[in-house]
Protein backbone atom coordinates (compact mmCIF):
# COMPACT_ATOMS: atom_id res chain seq x y z
CA UNK A 1 0.00 0.00 0.00
CA UNK A 2 1.24 3.83 -1.23
CA UNK A 3 2.39 5.40 2.00
CA UNK A 4 0.99 9.02 3.30
CA UNK A 5 3.06 11.98 2.18
CA UNK A 6 4.63 14.25 5.17
CA UNK A 7 6.07 16.94 3.75
CA UNK A 8 8.45 19.87 5.43
CA UNK A 9 11.05 22.77 4.22
CA UNK A 10 13.09 25.10 6.27
CA UNK A 11 14.89 28.34 5.18
CA UNK A 12 18.10 28.85 5.12
CA UNK A 13 17.25 33.08 6.64
CA UNK A 14 20.00 32.34 9.09
CA UNK A 15 21.91 29.73 10.88
CA UNK A 16 19.51 27.29 12.37
CA UNK A 17 19.06 27.35 16.38
CA UNK A 18 17.84 24.92 18.51
CA UNK A 19 14.30 26.06 18.11
CA UNK A 20 14.43 24.99 14.92
CA UNK A 21 15.73 21.56 15.88
CA UNK A 22 13.31 20.91 18.76
CA UNK A 23 10.05 21.87 16.62
CA UNK A 24 11.42 20.91 13.41
CA UNK A 25 14.25 19.08 12.53
CA UNK A 26 14.20 16.23 15.38
CA UNK A 27 10.64 15.37 14.44
CA UNK A 28 12.24 14.20 11.09
CA UNK A 29 13.90 11.07 11.31
CA UNK A 30 10.83 9.14 12.95
CA UNK A 31 8.60 9.60 10.18
CA UNK A 32 10.71 8.07 7.68
CA UNK A 33 9.14 4.92 7.90
CA UNK A 34 5.49 5.39 8.49
CA UNK A 35 5.40 8.29 5.54
CA UNK A 36 7.12 9.02 2.08
CA UNK A 37 9.07 11.99 2.95
CA UNK A 38 10.14 15.16 1.28
CA UNK A 39 12.54 17.18 3.43
CA UNK A 40 14.25 20.71 1.74
CA UNK A 41 15.09 24.02 1.83
CA UNK A 42 13.10 26.87 1.42
CA UNK A 43 15.62 29.07 -0.74
CA UNK A 44 12.83 30.58 -2.56
CA UNK A 45 11.08 31.66 0.71
CA UNK A 46 14.06 33.12 2.39
CA UNK A 47 14.78 35.83 0.03
CA UNK A 48 11.33 38.09 1.12
CA UNK A 49 13.57 39.32 3.70
CA UNK A 50 16.96 40.65 2.22
CA UNK A 51 20.19 37.65 2.06
CA UNK A 52 23.58 38.28 1.30
CA UNK A 53 23.95 35.99 -2.08
CA UNK A 54 27.11 33.94 -0.79
CA UNK A 55 25.76 33.42 2.93
CA UNK A 56 22.24 32.02 1.20
CA UNK A 57 24.37 29.57 -0.73
CA UNK A 58 26.70 28.27 2.04
CA UNK A 59 23.90 28.30 4.73
CA UNK A 60 21.44 26.30 1.87
CA UNK A 61 23.64 23.24 1.92
CA UNK A 62 24.37 23.90 5.71
CA UNK A 63 20.39 23.10 6.33
CA UNK A 64 20.74 19.41 4.21
CA UNK A 65 24.10 18.82 6.20
CA UNK A 66 21.73 19.47 9.63
CA UNK A 67 18.97 17.47 8.37
CA UNK A 68 21.56 14.92 7.34
CA UNK A 69 23.33 15.23 11.13
CA UNK A 70 19.89 14.81 12.93
CA UNK A 71 18.66 11.70 11.40
CA UNK A 72 17.09 12.20 7.84
CA UNK A 73 18.29 9.69 5.37
CA UNK A 74 18.58 10.25 2.00
CA UNK A 75 18.34 6.55 1.09
CA UNK A 76 14.62 7.30 2.79
CA UNK A 77 13.96 10.51 2.12
CA UNK A 78 13.91 13.04 -0.65
CA UNK A 79 16.17 16.32 0.46
CA UNK A 80 16.43 19.01 -1.93
CA UNK A 81 16.33 22.55 -2.54
CA UNK A 82 13.15 24.44 -3.60
CA UNK A 83 15.14 26.76 -5.84
CA UNK A 84 16.26 23.37 -8.12
CA UNK A 85 12.52 22.70 -8.97
CA UNK A 86 11.18 25.21 -10.87
CA UNK A 87 7.54 24.08 -10.48
CA UNK A 88 7.24 25.25 -7.03
CA UNK A 89 7.09 29.02 -8.51
CA UNK A 90 4.67 28.08 -11.54
CA UNK A 91 2.30 26.84 -9.44
CA UNK A 92 2.50 29.73 -7.32
CA UNK A 93 1.31 32.08 -9.97
CA UNK A 94 -1.52 29.34 -10.79
CA UNK A 95 -2.93 30.06 -6.70
CA UNK A 96 -2.63 33.57 -6.90
CA UNK A 97 -4.82 33.70 -9.32
CA UNK A 98 -7.52 32.20 -6.37
CA UNK A 99 -6.18 33.33 -3.15
CA UNK A 100 -7.81 36.84 -1.58
CA UNK A 101 -6.02 39.76 -0.75
CA UNK A 102 -7.95 40.01 2.16
CA UNK A 103 -7.02 36.54 3.17
CA UNK A 104 -3.31 37.01 3.04
CA UNK A 105 -3.48 40.59 4.81
CA UNK A 106 -5.16 38.44 7.73
CA UNK A 107 -1.63 36.14 8.18
CA UNK A 108 0.13 37.29 11.58
CA UNK A 109 3.71 36.18 10.13
CA UNK A 110 2.62 39.28 7.29
CA UNK A 111 1.84 41.59 10.16
CA UNK A 112 4.46 40.65 12.55
CA UNK A 113 7.24 41.02 9.88
CA UNK A 114 5.99 43.69 7.86
CA UNK A 115 5.91 45.84 11.18
CA UNK A 116 9.78 44.60 11.39
CA UNK A 117 10.47 45.24 8.14
CA UNK A 118 8.69 48.39 6.46
CA UNK A 119 11.51 49.82 4.52
CA UNK A 120 11.35 46.23 2.98
CA UNK A 121 7.74 45.63 2.81
CA UNK A 122 8.14 43.52 -0.43
CA UNK A 123 5.10 41.92 -2.63
CA UNK A 124 7.10 38.58 -1.95
CA UNK A 125 6.79 38.75 2.11
CA UNK A 126 2.69 39.43 1.32
CA UNK A 127 2.20 36.16 -1.24
CA UNK A 128 4.44 34.05 0.96
CA UNK A 129 2.03 31.68 1.96
CA UNK A 130 1.00 31.16 -1.52
CA UNK A 131 4.01 29.81 -2.29
CA UNK A 132 4.04 27.39 1.03
CA UNK A 133 0.79 26.38 -0.26
CA UNK A 134 2.71 25.53 -4.18
CA UNK A 135 4.91 24.23 -2.20
CA UNK A 136 2.76 21.42 0.02
CA UNK A 137 0.30 21.24 -2.39
CA UNK A 138 2.65 20.20 -5.34
CA UNK A 139 3.59 16.80 -3.84
CA UNK A 140 0.48 15.64 -2.27
CA UNK A 141 1.33 16.66 1.18
CA UNK A 142 -0.98 14.50 3.22
CA UNK A 143 1.01 15.58 6.34
CA UNK A 144 3.28 18.66 7.40
CA UNK A 145 5.36 18.40 10.64
CA UNK A 146 5.59 22.34 11.14
CA UNK A 147 5.54 24.17 14.78
CA UNK A 148 3.11 25.77 16.19
CA UNK A 149 3.87 29.46 14.91
CA UNK A 150 3.16 27.83 10.73
CA UNK A 151 -0.41 26.73 11.80
CA UNK A 152 -1.93 29.86 9.88
CA UNK A 153 -0.64 29.09 7.00
CA UNK A 154 -1.38 25.57 6.65
CA UNK A 155 -4.62 26.83 7.11
CA UNK A 156 -4.67 28.55 4.09
CA UNK A 157 -2.95 25.70 1.85
CA UNK A 158 -5.93 23.94 2.65
CA UNK A 159 -8.43 26.32 1.56
CA UNK A 160 -6.83 26.94 -1.40
CA UNK A 161 -6.56 22.86 -1.87
CA UNK A 162 -10.30 22.87 -1.59
CA UNK A 163 -11.27 25.97 -3.71
CA UNK A 164 -9.06 24.44 -6.73
CA UNK A 165 -10.86 20.87 -6.10
CA UNK A 166 -13.83 22.54 -5.55
CA UNK A 167 -14.14 25.23 -8.80
CA UNK A 168 -11.74 22.77 -11.33
CA UNK A 169 -12.22 19.11 -9.98
CA UNK A 170 -10.11 16.75 -7.18
CA UNK A 171 -6.94 17.84 -8.33
CA UNK A 172 -4.78 18.41 -4.27
CA UNK A 173 -5.16 16.47 -1.53
CA UNK A 174 -5.64 18.55 1.32
CA UNK A 175 -3.53 18.50 3.87
CA UNK A 176 -3.32 17.85 8.21
CA UNK A 177 -0.80 19.90 10.13
CA UNK A 178 1.32 17.63 12.00
CA UNK A 179 2.44 19.28 15.33
CA UNK A 180 5.00 17.85 17.90
CA UNK A 181 3.03 16.77 20.96
CA UNK A 182 5.18 18.34 23.38
CA UNK A 183 7.06 22.10 23.34
CA UNK A 184 5.12 23.92 20.54
CA UNK A 185 7.96 26.89 20.43
CA UNK A 186 11.00 27.52 22.08
CA UNK A 187 11.12 31.32 22.80
CA UNK A 188 13.94 33.82 22.53
CA UNK A 189 16.57 33.85 25.36
CA UNK A 190 16.23 37.81 25.17
CA UNK A 191 12.43 38.50 25.59
CA UNK A 192 10.26 35.12 26.31
CA UNK A 193 7.45 36.64 24.87
CA UNK A 194 8.82 36.23 21.25
CA UNK A 195 9.75 32.98 19.33
CA UNK A 196 13.61 31.60 19.02
CA UNK A 197 14.19 32.95 15.68
CA UNK A 198 17.89 32.31 13.57
CA UNK A 199 17.14 36.37 12.10
CA UNK A 200 16.87 37.86 15.57
CA UNK A 201 19.65 40.42 15.04
CA UNK A 202 20.74 39.90 18.94
CA UNK A 203 23.04 36.92 18.73
CA UNK A 204 22.40 36.19 22.37
CA UNK A 205 18.60 35.74 21.94
CA UNK A 206 19.01 32.32 20.33
CA UNK A 207 21.19 29.27 20.64
CA UNK A 208 22.69 27.95 17.36
CA UNK A 209 23.57 24.46 16.63
CA UNK A 210 27.26 24.86 15.82
CA UNK A 211 27.43 27.02 19.07
CA UNK A 212 30.28 25.57 21.11
CA UNK A 213 30.02 24.48 24.67
CA UNK A 214 31.70 27.72 26.11
CA UNK A 215 28.98 29.94 23.79
CA UNK A 216 26.16 27.83 24.94
CA UNK A 217 26.83 28.20 28.19
CA UNK A 218 27.77 32.02 28.13
CA UNK A 219 23.99 32.51 26.34
CA UNK A 220 22.31 30.38 28.87
CA UNK A 221 24.29 32.65 31.77
CA UNK A 222 22.46 35.50 29.90
CA UNK A 223 19.08 34.56 29.47
CA UNK A 224 16.61 36.56 30.85
CA UNK A 225 14.75 35.63 33.83
CA UNK A 226 12.61 37.44 36.95
CA UNK A 227 13.91 38.34 40.91
CA UNK A 228 11.52 35.71 42.32
CA UNK A 229 14.52 33.32 43.22
CA UNK A 230 12.69 30.16 43.02
CA UNK A 231 12.89 27.37 40.53
CA UNK A 232 8.90 26.48 39.45
CA UNK A 233 7.68 25.91 36.11
CA UNK A 234 4.75 28.82 36.19
CA UNK A 235 3.22 31.15 33.58
CA UNK A 236 4.33 33.95 35.36
CA UNK A 237 8.37 33.53 35.31
CA UNK A 238 8.16 33.22 31.77
CA UNK A 239 11.56 32.92 31.24
CA UNK A 240 12.70 30.26 33.32
CA UNK A 241 9.13 28.42 31.96
CA UNK A 242 11.27 28.52 28.76
CA UNK A 243 14.58 27.60 29.66
CA UNK A 244 12.73 24.37 31.49
CA UNK A 245 11.15 23.58 28.24
CA UNK A 246 14.58 23.67 26.69
CA UNK A 247 16.18 21.47 29.26
CA UNK A 248 12.59 19.18 28.75
CA UNK A 249 12.66 19.17 25.11
CA UNK A 250 16.22 17.98 25.38
CA UNK A 251 15.62 15.30 28.12
CA UNK A 252 12.07 14.32 26.93
CA UNK A 253 10.92 15.16 30.38
CA UNK A 254 8.26 16.97 31.90
CA UNK A 255 8.92 20.03 32.47
CA UNK A 256 7.65 20.10 35.89
CA UNK A 257 9.50 17.21 37.38
CA UNK A 258 12.55 18.96 35.79
CA UNK A 259 11.90 22.02 38.25
CA UNK A 260 11.27 19.74 40.79
CA UNK A 261 14.50 18.45 40.10
CA UNK A 262 16.10 21.88 40.67
CA UNK A 263 13.90 23.30 43.50
CA UNK A 264 16.46 23.44 45.93
CA UNK A 265 18.74 25.09 42.90
CA UNK A 266 20.07 28.95 42.29
CA UNK A 267 18.97 30.33 39.02
CA UNK A 268 22.99 30.10 38.12
CA UNK A 269 23.57 26.65 39.09
CA UNK A 270 20.31 25.55 36.88
CA UNK A 271 21.46 27.94 34.07
CA UNK A 272 24.84 26.01 34.20
CA UNK A 273 23.37 22.64 34.15
CA UNK A 274 21.15 23.31 31.60
CA UNK A 275 24.23 24.83 29.28
CA UNK A 276 26.14 21.70 29.75
CA UNK A 277 23.14 19.57 29.34
CA UNK A 278 22.55 21.02 25.80
CA UNK A 279 25.85 21.01 24.52
CA UNK A 280 26.55 17.41 25.60
CA UNK A 281 22.90 16.75 23.54
CA UNK A 282 24.18 18.68 20.93
CA UNK A 283 27.64 16.98 20.25
CA UNK A 284 27.01 14.10 18.62
CA UNK A 285 24.97 15.79 15.90
CA UNK A 286 27.75 18.50 15.45
CA UNK A 287 30.13 16.09 14.64
CA UNK A 288 27.94 13.98 12.27
CA UNK A 289 27.43 17.36 10.54
CA UNK A 290 31.63 18.45 10.47
CA UNK A 291 31.92 15.30 8.70
CA UNK A 292 29.02 15.65 6.38
CA UNK A 293 30.36 19.04 5.36
CA UNK A 294 34.18 17.56 4.75
CA UNK A 295 32.03 15.50 1.94
CA UNK A 296 30.70 18.38 -0.66
CA UNK A 297 30.72 16.65 -3.73
CA UNK A 298 28.47 14.03 -1.70
CA UNK A 299 26.28 16.32 -0.24
CA UNK A 300 25.86 17.90 -3.80
CA UNK A 301 25.06 14.75 -5.51
CA UNK A 302 22.28 14.07 -2.69
CA UNK A 303 20.29 17.35 -2.83
CA UNK A 304 21.11 17.14 -6.93
CA UNK A 305 19.35 13.60 -6.99
CA UNK A 306 16.83 14.95 -4.91
CA UNK A 307 15.69 17.56 -6.89
CA UNK A 308 15.29 15.20 -9.75
CA UNK A 309 13.27 13.01 -7.71
CA UNK A 310 11.13 15.96 -6.55
CA UNK A 311 10.56 17.30 -10.29
CA UNK A 312 9.25 14.26 -11.59
CA UNK A 313 6.51 13.64 -8.54
CA UNK A 314 5.62 17.66 -8.67
CA UNK A 315 5.76 17.11 -12.77
CA UNK A 316 2.45 15.33 -12.60
CA UNK A 317 0.43 17.59 -10.46
CA UNK A 318 1.61 20.65 -12.65
CA UNK A 319 0.19 19.13 -15.65
CA UNK A 320 -3.10 18.25 -14.16
CA UNK A 321 -3.32 21.81 -12.99
CA UNK A 322 -2.39 23.39 -16.47
CA UNK A 323 -4.75 20.90 -18.07
CA UNK A 324 -8.04 21.34 -15.96
CA UNK A 325 -7.19 25.96 -15.94
CA UNK A 326 -7.27 25.14 -19.87
CA UNK A 327 -3.86 25.55 -20.91
CA UNK A 328 -2.32 23.94 -24.05
CA UNK A 329 -0.43 20.65 -23.65
N1 LIG B 1 11.24 29.01 18.20
C1 LIG B 1 10.76 27.93 17.61
N2 LIG B 1 10.21 26.93 18.34
C2 LIG B 1 9.73 25.81 17.73
N3 LIG B 1 9.76 25.61 16.40
C3 LIG B 1 10.32 26.56 15.63
N4 LIG B 1 10.50 26.67 14.30
C4 LIG B 1 11.11 27.85 14.04
N5 LIG B 1 11.33 28.52 15.17
C5 LIG B 1 10.84 27.77 16.18
C6 LIG B 1 10.13 25.65 13.31
O1 LIG B 1 11.26 25.45 12.48
C7 LIG B 1 10.81 25.13 11.16
C8 LIG B 1 11.62 25.89 10.16
O2 LIG B 1 11.25 27.20 10.19
P1 LIG B 1 11.60 28.15 9.00
O3 LIG B 1 13.04 28.30 8.89
O4 LIG B 1 10.92 27.70 7.76
O5 LIG B 1 10.92 29.50 9.38
P2 LIG B 1 10.56 30.15 10.73
O6 LIG B 1 9.46 29.42 11.43
O7 LIG B 1 10.26 31.57 10.40
O8 LIG B 1 11.91 30.00 11.57
P3 LIG B 1 12.78 31.14 12.20
O9 LIG B 1 13.93 30.52 12.90
O10 LIG B 1 11.93 32.07 13.02
O11 LIG B 1 13.31 31.86 10.91
P4 LIG B 1 13.27 33.40 10.50
O12 LIG B 1 13.98 34.10 11.62
O13 LIG B 1 14.00 33.46 9.22
O14 LIG B 1 11.84 33.81 10.37
C9 LIG B 1 9.32 25.38 11.10
O15 LIG B 1 8.65 24.13 11.10
C10 LIG B 1 9.03 26.14 12.37
O16 LIG B 1 7.75 25.84 12.85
Amino acid sequence: MKKKVAFSLVQPSGELTIGNYIGALRQFPALQDSYDCMFGVADLHSITVPQKPADLRKRTKEVIAYMMASGVDPEKSILFVQSQVPLHAELTWVLNSITYMGQLSRMTQYKDKSQRSEENLNAALFTYPVLMAADILLYQSDFVPVGEDQRQHLELARDLAERFNHRYSDTFTVPEPLIGKTIGKIMSLKNPEIKMSKSDPDQNAYILLADDKDTIIRKVRRAVTDSCGEIRYSEEQPGLMNLLNIYAAFTQEEPQKIAGQFAHASYAEFKDALGEMIAQSLAPMQARYRDIMANGEELERIYKEGAEKAYSIGRKTLSKVYRKVGFLQ
